[in-house]
């Protein structure tokens, strides 16, 4: 078994030269998508899936099927796993975890923060990764990864992760990137939910979704100015009103919830804005800036 300086060595002389090779274990559509963008990038790559047909286009362009996940870790300095959840990774990985000494493993497969943690403790060169983008982007500069976990890692193997798109390190704790992972698909699914709702609220006036889409993207933006001013605020722990009081907001929510219920709409979302807002006030925020709706969601309020 080779060990881990000469492992280090090999991988120093090929991340120089650009194209150290990579392995990646799930051919699912993302896993898929990672392999390609290695694979165009030049990087000699093996793969592995549980079901071995989903590798045929990748052979096709230049991978090597590994036939076992064994002889997949063995194969690269980079391994890199984007399977469907932590459960199918501790089954597929941990019993060769032993093969994972003196390898970069860079798990891109969604999870919890606690996962993410107690797969560090696999191997001492260990990076956890969320992917904030679709199958279709990897490889382009609009594809963002994050990335935490030992730092020593991610700066030997930074040149090859950026072929999957702009890379941000968060540091050492592993769990940070995903939990960065699923603080920003929440501002994805709320932000949806906002607009699926407007959709079905102007659909009862007969105006096309994609009539209103023009307008919420252009709102979408000026909102991203108010969590700019917001984030400052909450950093500071004062919320002073400089644009409205929750108490105003909470009297315009009402009407949302009222032209909901007349449109004959499901009334469950707006009730639950309304109903944040109320326990803020009831709090004592009535005065304060919208920001202060975060002392509710720290379970202060
Ligand atoms: N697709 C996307 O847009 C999102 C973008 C953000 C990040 N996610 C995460 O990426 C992980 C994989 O997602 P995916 O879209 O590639 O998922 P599938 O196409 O369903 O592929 C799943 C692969 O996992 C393999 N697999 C599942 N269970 C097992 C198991 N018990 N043992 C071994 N392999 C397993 C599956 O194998 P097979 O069904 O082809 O044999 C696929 O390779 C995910 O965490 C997203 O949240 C993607």
């Amino acid at each position: 078994m080779t060990n881990t300086h000469e492992t280090a060595a090999v991988t120093d002389i090929e991340h120089e030269a650009g194209h150290e090779p990579v392995t990646v274990i799930g051919l699912g559509l993302m896993g898929r998508a990672l392999a390609a963008a290695f694979l165009k990038a030049g990087h000699p790559t093996t793969v592995w899936n549980r079901t071995p047909g989903k590798a045929a286009d990748l052979v096709a362009q230049g991978a090597v099927l590994a036939p076992s996940v064994a002889d997949a870790l063995r194969a690269s300095p980079l391994v890199v796993v984007c399977l469907g959840d932590t459960a199918a990774v501790r089954e597929t990985i941990r019993p060769h975890r032993a093969e994972l000494a003196g390898r970069a493993f860079v798990n891109l497969t969604s999870g919890t923060a606690d996962e993410a943690r107690e797969m560090a403790t696999w191997t001492t060169a260990h990076l956890d990764g969320a992917i904030m983008s679709i199958p279709e982007v990897i490889g382009r500069p609009e594809a963002f990864l994050l990335f935490s976990g030992v730092p020593e890692v991610f700066e030997q193997h930074r040149d090859t992760l950026s072929r999957l798109g702009g890379v941000t390190f968060f540091g050492a704790d592993p769990g940070l990137a995903s939990l960065y992972d699923v603080a920003l698909l929440g501002v994805m699914w709320g932000t949806l939910n906002a607009f699926l709702h407007g959709a079905a609220l102007l659909g009862t006036a007969k105006v096309d979704a994609s009539a209103f889409a023009p307008f919420a993207n252009r709102w979408v933006s000026s909102v991203t100015g108010f969590i700019s001013a917001y984030a400052d605020q909450i950093d500071r722990g004062a919320y002073p009103a400089e644009d409205a009081t929750l108490e105003t907001h909470l009297a315009t929510m009402k009407y949302l919830v009222r032209e909901s219920a007349a449109a004959g709409i499901d009334t469950d979302w707006p009730a639950r804005i309304q109903s944040l807002a109320e326990r803020a006030i009831e709090a004592g925020h009535a005065g304060t800036s919208y920001a202060s709706l975060v002392e509710v969601f720290r379970g202060r309020a």
